[in-house]
Parts: structure tokens; sequence; C-alpha cells
């Protein structure tokens, strides 16, 4: 018999969620013989639209899709749920009563109050093993809002950093010309934004620490550093549109490491609830070394060394963090 799994996406109809959709019904996140029931949310202004993707995913055929609906209230969606995937979110740029959004501050509010009413919708609704995992940027901003607002300590809040994290495994493959399956435990410490900081002191290129066989360190510091933290811009420079295929495909890989455990000596990169770990301030999500444990708990990987270079490179990420949290502080 096959065991069946109910997944809530937000922003569905949006261009990761284009990308999102096939993946998570073709039995690729949760396995051949899970059945996924997709719950589908937009803004009322769009969810019409999700019918044309609904007969898209009928049309793919996939054996492992049950139920897929469309919802514009977040709480009826979130009932029994055991993922929710927040990608909705409202883009640097737009216009809104006739002011357009370019400051961080007003971006963080805009779409921090988005997340209040998620966070609660899933605390009360979802079950209370559920995972989250948070794209809409700014995810760990918005992670934070929406965890406080589900009070459901037994569920799991995540802001994605799998897509940097594999930014920078593809960097360093590149580089030593090692095949991307053997590049391991890349951490993206901090936030998902240009502050984060891709470890190559901690991460193993073939079983060697990536710093030592790169033996670069301008290369390290300055071109490594700058094509990680700044790749979604230069996609969005060539594009005209930011990261989707990728970006859906980070959201996956999260999925999966999330749900199987993690093998020794490697990890996963995601943001979660900072618990003082490695000198960072309690109450931040912050991206951290990941396990998923043979119970299915995902806990911070501890005892890595941290050399001053990336102290300072913390602190940086923690600084910015910090005053995100006191741009929203009313909300939290
Ligand atoms: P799109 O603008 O194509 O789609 C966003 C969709 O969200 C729209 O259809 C919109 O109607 C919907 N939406 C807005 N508010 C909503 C709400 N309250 N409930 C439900 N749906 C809502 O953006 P897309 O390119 O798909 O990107 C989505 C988000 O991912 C953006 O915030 C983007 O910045 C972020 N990203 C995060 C990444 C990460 O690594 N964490 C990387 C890629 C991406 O930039």
């Amino acid at each position: 018999m096959k065991n069946e799994i109910s997944v809530l996406v937000t922003g569905a109809a949006g261009q990761i969620g284009y990308a999102l959709l096939p993946r998570l019904a073709s039995g690729e996140a949760f396995g051949p013989n899970t059945t996924v029931n997709l719950k589908l949310v937009e803004v009322p202004q769009v969810v019409d639209k999700l019918q044309g993707i609904i007969m898209e995913l009928e049309d793919c055929g996939f054996s492992t899709l049950g139920t897929v609906e469309a919802y514009s209230d977040i709480f009826k969606a979130a009932h029994d749920i055991d993922w929710a995937l927040l990608v909705g979110s409202i883009p640097r740029g737009i216009t809104i009563n006739g002011k357009k959004i370019e400051e961080r501050g007003d971006l963080l509010r805009i779409n921090g109050g988005i997340f209040t009413d998620q966070g609660k919708a899933i605390g009360e609704n979802a079950k209370s093993d559920a995972k989250v995992l948070v794209v809409g940027n700014p995810a760990n901003t918005n992670a934070l809002i929406g965890m406080t607002h589900a009070k459901n300590p037994s569920q799991t809040w995540m802001a994605m950093t799998a897509l940097d994290a594999n930014r920078a495994k593809a960097q360093v493959s590149i580089k030593t010309g090692k095949d991307i399956s053997k590049i391991k435990n890349m951490i993206i410490w901090g936030n998902h934004s240009p502050t984060m900081y891709p470890d190559l002191d901690n991460a193993y290129a073939d079983g060697e620490i990536a710093s030592t066989i790169i033996n670069d360190e301008s290369w390290i510091k300055e071109d490594f550093l700058e094509i990680v933290q700044q790749r979604g811009k230069a996609i969005i420079d060539a594009r005209g549109a930011s990261s989707a295929a990728s970006a859906a495909n980070g959201a996956i890989d999260t999925v999966k490491q999330a749900s199987n455990p993690t093998e020794e000596g490697n990890c996963f990169s995601a943001g979660v609830l900072s618990d003082g770990s490695y000198e960072v301030p309690k109450g931040l999500i912050f991206g951290y070394p990941l396990k998923t444990t043979n119970e299915g708990k995902i806990e911070i990987i501890q005892g890595l060394e941290l050399n001053n270079y990336a102290k300072e490179k913390l602190n940086i990420t923690i600084s910015e963090l910090l005053e995100e949290k006191e741009a929203v502080k009313d909300l939290i």
C-alpha cells in the first residue's frame, strides 16, 4: 500500500512554482511509493490561473500524484499538511498603492505581513510534525516571522539556502575538476542574501579539505565569494528573470535532505532557529550545517572549527539578520 503525503505550496502560479510542482508530483522528492497530494495557494487575483498547472500536472500522468487543489485561503489549505513550501512573496520593484517597493525595509514589512498569517495557519492546522521551507525572500526573516506566529515548536521551520550551497558546490567542482557528487559538507552560514558565507575550510572535495585542494586564497576570498554571493543577480542580468529552475531544484534537494538521514561526514544547508550554536545570537533563523537523524529530526552539526576570517564573515551576516529582525520587531 502506498503512503500519502500532503504538501502545500504558496506562490504556486509563479515561476518557481512552475518548475517545482512537476518535481514534487513525479515521485522524485518523496519516492515512488508515496502518493503526493498537492495544495496550491495563490493570492485571490491569481488563484484561477492555477487551473492551467493543474491540467498540466494531470497531463504528466505521474502515478505518484494524488489530489491537487487550489486555494486562496491559507487557513483552509494548511489543514493536515505534512510539508509547506512557502514560495509566494512580493518581489522588489513591484508598485503597491502607487509606491514602488525598492527598500529592503519596505519589502521586509510587506512580506512579513504575509508570513504572520501563514505562520498562524500552519501552527493551528498543519500536522504537529510538519516541516516548513521558506523560499520567498527575505527567506530567513520571513521564516522567523512565520515560526513565531505558528507557536508550534514540534514543527520544523527552515529558510532555503540549498540553492546557495549548490552554487558553491558547482564552483568548487569547476575549479578542482572533481565530480560535483564528491563535493561534500558545503555550509552556507547566515542569511540567504549577499552576506551569506559559503565555507570552503569545512567543505570537502573528493575527501580533501576544499580550501587546501584549491590552494588559491585570492580565488577563494574574492572570485568564489563574489560569484556565489552575487549569483542570483548575475542570473537576473542574463535571463531578465530570477532563478527558477535552480531555485526549485534547491527546494527539492532540501525536501529530500530533510526527509532522509544524512550520511556521516556530510551535511545539508538551510536556515534554522539559532540556539546559540557557533556564538550566533539565539532567536535568528540562521544558515547552519544540518543533519537529519535516523529518527527524522533535524539537528545543527556541532564542533566544526571556524577561523578568524570565518568568524568575521559570520559577524557580518549576523549583523544583517539582527537589523532585519529589528525592522520587523512589531511582527514577531
Ligand atoms: P514570482 O513572482 O514568479 O511568483 C511569486 C508568486 O507568489 C506569484 O504568483 C504571487 O501571486 C504569489 N504570491 C504572492 N503573495 C502570496 C501569498 N500571500 N500567498 C500565496 N501566493 C502569493 O516569483 P518567483 O520567481 O517564483 O520567486 C518567488 C520567491 O522566491 C521570491 O521572493 C524570490 O525572491 C524568492 N527566491 C528565493 C530563493 C532562495 O534561495 N531562498 C532563490 C530564488 C528566488 O529568488
